[in-house]
């Protein structure tokens, strides 16, 4: 077992400790600037509210796990969660259709929740003036943790399995050794450790620097005010249970409540971002007993004031006696941050976690610390999720700032920020400007999501009108785009897939070990292959393309591929991460091909350059590699360029689709496109926490090729209990968006991940992860904030079964 360090004793390190030590890790010291277990910190005045319920299925299972090993927990003082159930009250339309949609995360996530009418939400929580409000969403198993009780409990199963805890004890450097973590220096001297994990809050930036880490986060001020006696309260709460009305949210107005005895607890979002200078902060406050307590500023306060007394009219008769502006972490997507240095082995974050998500994110560390695997998918909080831009001061600054305006506002999930837009644009930026592209974002990309030049092709189509929320971020016109690619071809911008140079006289054998399928074949091959944790669960699904005998190229999902591939890369072995230099049109349909071989010397013909194969060759004067591959289903190419040559590329196979009636399209189409044909997107569909058999992808993987990463663990796996699903949705009006709850028979039985909508079938096919009994034919229902949709559990694919359309 690791000797081990945790820095900071706030709720994720005294949380840490004890996952670490329940595990079977003897050797664990946990040390703080501060005393204990009040420590200063951010949880040492943490009003303790937990809301469990999220859109991310994560972030809810972290959630989940908190509530249920805080109801668990002992301290001498009393309770360290309060149960008393949590509320969110909708005061607009917008926001009262938007608690049906977080109903049906609740429902799909596995936690118990109801929505309420206005009368039933007043009778729950009296104070709130029924007449402001449109309804509820009530959960029973939210609660009040009482942080540093919570934290102190934990640290004591910690102690009596043999963890230490050393307050006072600053870390003041991280010691190294031969590229590992061999301790910490401390403000008493060396403490020797295989394993520092940094838990220090809105200090673990700084830290993390000492280690040339960034951690992407800004610690920012968030104000929290008790009034004084409020008098229906009076006498409602015995001192020792404090509260008794359901945990309070009024996100309308950026508030939520709790009750403090017969006071009120207020905490806003309703004010400026307060991005906190470390530097100003430990000169002026250092020594004090909260150095994460800012003095109140009243004119920040005073909307929240107004709006909390509409919402609760009996705090008029009072006023604030005690506030403060209180320190913790925000980050660029508001998930928390995990992971292991991958240049100083040894040495983890788990950081800019709530008091809610606390005990989840400490499981998920001691595991991954411990066995090598964390049991729920971690890669929304991954420590090298962020791309190279988004690490940027600026970036970081900006987007964690947007993050806490956005806090409880209503986000669309076609939704993208309005600031720092336009830092990653491809070759063909201009050519889309001109056709009148809608842009997404993705990655700092900006990616076409439809184009208004194209708007004329919908007038044959019948297109079914959207609701309001669905219309959003939408248009009719990726419809026509989808067809038009089915029916002639399209230029899609490939740009931002990710893409490796993989090379050196080792690049086979390691691709070979890394990833499942067998990709030692000849030069020009491209195959599509998954890469898997030890525990065998999918943690990405690439295109290989081996280029020249020890060159390949990789077509992958995100940083945390390269992140994997670099941690086990041998020394014989270069990676490169070549997307900024390159870019890539995908041109797909049936009349690719007349489209491209007029273009093209070498021979384009089905049997000369076949499905799956890739070549190095020159359309015109330019040099480029296709290769025939096309996540829409269709015949055609991915072709490569280096950047400089896209702008002549684009105009050139533009020009030369002319007579084909090619059209540029965007993601909108993309993504209907790959539902229909069966293809999965990593990250939506299946995750780390699914394993091949699972996600259907089994046919990807090759237990007869030699030992690969992730092998052992399928050779041992059950049979799936769950398997991901196309669904065909009844009524060609019905739309989705993802993330819905799936009912059988009246009871939930799995969720949404993706969907769109088939011009091919005229309905909204999605994917579903589903119980493994379901058979083809068997009806669903899908609940769409509040309406249940008839679907259909449906063969797959559902579009060309045959391959008729892509092997030809
Ligand atoms: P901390 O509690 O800050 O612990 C970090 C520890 O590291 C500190 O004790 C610090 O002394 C120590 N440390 C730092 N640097 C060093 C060093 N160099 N050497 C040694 N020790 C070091 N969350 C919720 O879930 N629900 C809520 O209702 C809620 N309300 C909040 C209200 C306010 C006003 C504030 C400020 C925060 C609120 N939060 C809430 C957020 C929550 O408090 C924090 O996210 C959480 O407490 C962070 O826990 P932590 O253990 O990561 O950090
Ligand atoms: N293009 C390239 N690389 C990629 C993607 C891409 N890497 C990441 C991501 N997208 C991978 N996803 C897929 C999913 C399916 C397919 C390709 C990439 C695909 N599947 C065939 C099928 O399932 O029938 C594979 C057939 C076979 O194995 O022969 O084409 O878009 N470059």
């Amino acid at each position: 077992m690791p000797k081990i360090v945790v820095i900071g004793a706030g709720i994720v390190g005294t949380s840490l400790a004890d996952e670490l030590t329940a595990r079977g890790a003897t050797d664990v010291t946990v040390v703080d600037r501060g005393p204990l277990f009040a420590t200063g910190g951010s949880t040492s005045h943490a009003p303790g509210l937990v809301f469990q319920t999220n859109p991310s299925k994560t972030m809810t299972a972290f959630a989940r796990y908190t509530v249920e090993k805080f109801c668990t927990l002992d301290h001498p003082d009393g309770w360290a969660f309060n149960q008393v159930g949590g509320l969110e009250v909708a005061a607009t339309p917008e926001r009262w259709a938007d608690l049906h949609r977080k109903s049906g995360w609740a429902q799909a996530w596995g936690i118990e929740g109801r929505l309420l009418s206005a009368d039933e939400c007043a009778a729950l929580h009296p104070l709130v003036d029924r007449d402001r409000i449109l309804g509820g969403f009530h959960t029973p198993t939210d609660g009040l943790a009482k942080a540093v009780r919570a934290a102190e409990a934990q640290a004591r199963r910690a102690i009596a399995r043999g963890a230490a805890f050393l307050p006072h004890t600053e870390v003041l450097g991280v010691v190294e050794k031969a590229g590992r973590v061999a301790g910490v220096r401390t403000s008493d001297g060396v403490i020797d450790a295989d394993v520092v994990v940094c838990a220090a809050g809105f200090w673990g930036a700084e830290l993390a620097r000492q280690v040339d880490l960034v951690l992407p986060l800004v610690p920012m001020a968030h104000q929290y005010a008790r009034t004084g006696q409020i008098a229906p309260l009076v006498g409602r709460n015995t001192e020792r249970a404090e509260a008794g009305l359901p945990i309070l949210r009024h996100q309308d107005a950026d508030l939520y409540f709790r009750e403090h005895g017969d006071r009120i607890g207020i905490g806003s979002y309703c004010h400026r971002p307060m991005p906190v200078d470390m530097s100003t902060l430990m000169a002026d406050t250092a020594g004090e007993a909260m150095p994460s307590m800012l003095p109140f500023t009243d004119d920040d306060f005073a909307p929240a004031w107004s709006a909390a007394t509409e919402l609760l009219p009996a705090l008029a008769d009072s006023k604030v006696e005690e506030a403060f502006n209180g320190i913790f972490s925000f980050t660029p997507d508001g998930f928390s941050i995990m992971g292991e240095h991958r240049d100083l082995a040894g040495f983890w974050v788990a950081e800019a976690v709530w008091v809610t998500h606390s005990a989840g994110v400490a499981k998920a560390t001691a595991e991954w610390i411990l066995d090598g695997t964390p049991a729920v998918d971690v890669s929304e909080c991954d420590l090298y999720r962020f791309e190279d831009v988004a690490r940027s001061p600026a970036f970081v600054m900006q987007t964690s700032s947007q993050a806490f305006v956005e806090v409880y506002d209503v986000i669309h999930p076609y939704q993208f920020r309005s600031a720092l837009r336009g830092l990653r644009t491809s070759p063909f930026h201009a050519r889309h400007r001109e056709l009148g592209a809608h842009f997404y974002e993705g990655g700092g990309w900006e990616r076409p999501a439809w184009f208004e030049a194209n708007a004329g092709l919908t007038a044959d189509l019948d297109i079914p009108e959207r609701d309001e929320w669905s219309a959003r971020h939408w248009s009719p016109i990726s419809v026509a785009e989808a067809h038009v690619t089915r029916e002639r071809v399209a230029m899609y911008d490939m740009t931002p897939l990710t893409r490796y140079e993989v090379a050196g006289p080792g690049a086979a054998a390691f691709l070979q070990r890394m990833t499942t399928n067998n990709i030692d074949k000849s030069v020009g091959s491209v195959t599509y292959t998954l890469m898997l944790d030890e525990a065998g669960g999918i943690r990405s699904d690439l295109t290989v393309a081996r280029l020249g005998p020890t060159t390949f190229q990789v077509g992958a999902n995100s940083p945390r591929d390269f992140d994997w591939l670099d941690r086990h890369r041998p020394d014989d072995v270069v990676l490169r991460d070549i997307t900024g230099g390159t870019c890539c049109i995908g041109v797909w349909g049936p009349l690719a091909r007349d489209m491209v071989q007029p273009l093209c010397k070498d021979d384009l013909s089905h049997n000369a350059f076949r499905y799956f194969r890739a070549l190095r060759t020159y359309l015109g004067a330019l040099p480029v590699t296709m290769m025939r591959v096309s996540y829409v289903g269709e015949l055609g190419w991915e072709i490569y360029t280096s950047a400089d040559y896209g702008g002549a590329l684009w105009d050139l196979l533009f020009e030369a689709g002319r007579d084909h009636g090619v059209i540029a399209a965007g993601r909108v189409a993309f993504n209907s496109l790959r539902i229909e044909k069966g293809y999965r997107s990593w990250g939506t569909d299946m995750t780390t926490e699914h394993r091949p058999a699972e996600a259907g992808l089994d046919f990807a993987v090759r237990m007869d090729k030699g030992d690969f990463v992730g092998r052992a663990a399928l050779e041992q796996a059950p049979p799936p209990q769950k398997t991901l699903r196309s669904i065909v949705f009844d009524d060609p009006a019905a739309v989705v968006l993802g993330k819905e709850p799936v009912y059988a028979a009246g009871d939930c039985v799995g969720y949404v991940t993706s969907a769109g909508y088939s011009p091919t079938v005229g309905r909204t096919i999605a994917y579903a992860w589903l119980p493994a009994g379901a058979d083809t034919g068997d009806p669903v229902t899908v609940d769409y904030r509040g309406t249940r949709h008839r679907t259909t559990v449906h063969a797959e694919p559902v579009l060309d079964p045959d391959m008729l359309r892509i092997r030809r």
